[in-house]
């Protein structure tokens, strides 16, 4: 037999600053009032760097920077435009390896992920919306779209750089201004990537990063010199944003939680369909908003798929984020360990049966083993609210209609997946599932040409494809 035991990716390829400043007006500089706050690795609980935490005066150093710069970037003719995005994705490919330790490090997310997904994601959207920076009058939005002007983005922390990407790349194209905001837990790739910026030679106040929580979320928000309010969080937090421009001239787009189901069919392959469902809910430890976190399985073949489940589970390895043979990596923090641990707990209060594989967890760090609950009803609130880790909900169902009726019983609406080998199957529940993106026979397959959003409270406005330029334009 052999025995494939890749080396763990080397952390020396980060070259790491002790402090960092915000990206402002195309140089770094420290906080007006000189606050900073720290990042720490969650898979260690080391502090990676320090870095600056943006308050009012710094947003509206940003906002007036991107303004200023939104006059020359929004007249450049879109070929211009689209040289900068082509050299920004192919610098993002020549640092990926580096890109991919540092979100590793920042994120706890395992190094096979960044490399192979993250990464390459990132740098395909940056390539995707160059090609339609010259082609935006062919694109049915008019003879002469134009852009909005300055973009607030706000990002979470669950694919820190990516989540840059499906907001920066499409802003850009359209020949807006970006302010962004990373996630506090997870800042360092943005700062990163505003290096690249320069690299790239991109003018300066075109792109703007601020560091900081959700204070100078919400400064940035609301300023006034805001056009377009792009953000990717929790529901609550998108209710209160979308209060905060209602009123406005802003506009918005939330991408929000989700509850996502994965339905199972007794004629699907069971190993298929249970890579399907590790896949679904295990991949980037559950912190996934269309994660597959309800596996809705028919009844005539529930044993079955659980007992192959449990067997592929028992086989997950959980630790190092930078070890190629992680499968489960870190927590991202502390405080969202805490929310995965008062949700698990509350779901055997109420009543349902927890399992986990044995696994023996790192001391130091935030972690949690993949766990299945059965026995889960639709009222538990571990059926009904998001968990964001990996913890799977599993329910049963007979018939078809049934499946699409305990699918769309939440009030999310983001993703779901059907595994069945017939296709008129997939074509009758794709119609009736209300979700903004429905995988039939695979899960989490994300690609910059395919508009990505919510239904319900999941949000509103379309990320990704053509439909994510439109967000990012007033049609003339
Ligand atoms: O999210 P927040 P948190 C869900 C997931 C998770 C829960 C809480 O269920 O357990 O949300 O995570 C910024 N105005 N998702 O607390 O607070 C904040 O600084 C403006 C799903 O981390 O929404 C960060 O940059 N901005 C989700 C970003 O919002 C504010 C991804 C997201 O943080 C702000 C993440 C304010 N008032 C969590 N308050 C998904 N859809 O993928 C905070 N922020």
């Amino acid at each position: 037999v052999f025995e494939y035991a890749p080396a763990p990716e080397s952390r020396a390829v980060v070259d790491l600053a002790p402090s960092y400043g915000l990206f402002v007006d195309g140089e770094f500089r420290e906080a007006a009032d000189g606050r900073v706050f720290k990042s720490l690795s969650p898979s260690s609980e080391e502090v990676l760097a320090e870095v600056a935490q943006a308050g009012a005066a710094d947003v509206d150093a940003a906002v007036r920077a991107a303004r200023t710069a939104f006059t020359g970037w929004s007249a450049l003719p879109g070929t211009e435009r689209a040289k900068y995005l082509f050299r920004i994705a192919r610098i993002i490919q020549e640092r990926s390896r580096e890109l991919a330790v540092l979100e590793s490090l920042d994120n706890g997310k395992p190094i096979r992920e960044s490399r192979d997904v993250d990464l390459p994601l990132v740098a395909a959207h940056f390539f995707y919306y160059a090609g339609w920076a010259d082609k935006l009058q062919h694109a049915g939005f008019g003879a002469d779209p134009r852009p909005l002007g300055v973009a607030a983005q706000v990002i979470p922390w669950n694919f820190p750089l990516l989540m840059l990407a499906w907001k920066v790349a499409p802003a850009l194209a359209c020949g807006n201004t970006v302010v962004l905001k990373p996630a506090e837990t997870t800042p360092l790739s943005a700062l990163f990537f505003a290096d690249i910026c320069r690299q790239a030679g991109l003018p300066k106040g075109v792109v703007n990063i601020l560091t900081g929580d959700g204070e100078t979320g919400a400064a940035l928000v609301g300023h006034d010199g805001v056009d377009k309010v792009a953000f990717t969080g929790s529901t609550e937090v998108g209710k209160a944003i979308a209060r905060t421009v209602a009123g406005t001239r802003k506009k918005v787009t939330l991408e929000l939680g989700g509850k996502a189901a994965n339905i199972v069919f007794d004629d699907a392959p069971v190993d298929q369909a249970v890579e399907g469902i590790v896949n679904g809910i295990f991949f980037n430890q559950g912190h996934v908003c269309c994660a597959g976190s309800r596996l809705l399985v028919q009844e005539s073949v529930r044993d079955e798929v659980l007992d192959a489940l449990k067997r592929r589970m028992s086989t997950l390895r959980v630790g190092d984020p930078l070890d190629k043979n992680t499968d489960i990596g870190a927590i991202n923090s502390a405080e969202q360990l805490a929310r995965i641990t008062e949700l698990t707990a509350a779901g055997e209060a109420e009543g349902a049966e927890r399992w986990a594989p044995a696994c023996e967890l790192p001391s130091a760090g935030y972690w949690f083993a993949p766990t299945l609950f059965t026995g889960v009803t639709q009222a538990h609130r571990i059926a009904r609210e998001e968990i964001f880790g990996p913890v799977l909900s599993v329910l049963t169902f007979r018939t078809p209609a049934e499946a699409v009726e305990k699918a769309n019983n939440t009030p999310y609406g983001l993703s779901a997946g059907i595994w069945t080998e017939k296709g008129s199957r997939i074509l009758w529940m794709a119609d009736r599932l209300r979700a903004g993106v429905v995988w039939a026979n695979t899960f989490n397959k994300f690609d910059p040409t395919s508009p990505f959003g919510g239904y319900k409270e999941s949000g509103y406005g379309r990320e990704g494809g053509r439909h994510g330029l439109e967000a990012y334009l007033d049609v003339v």
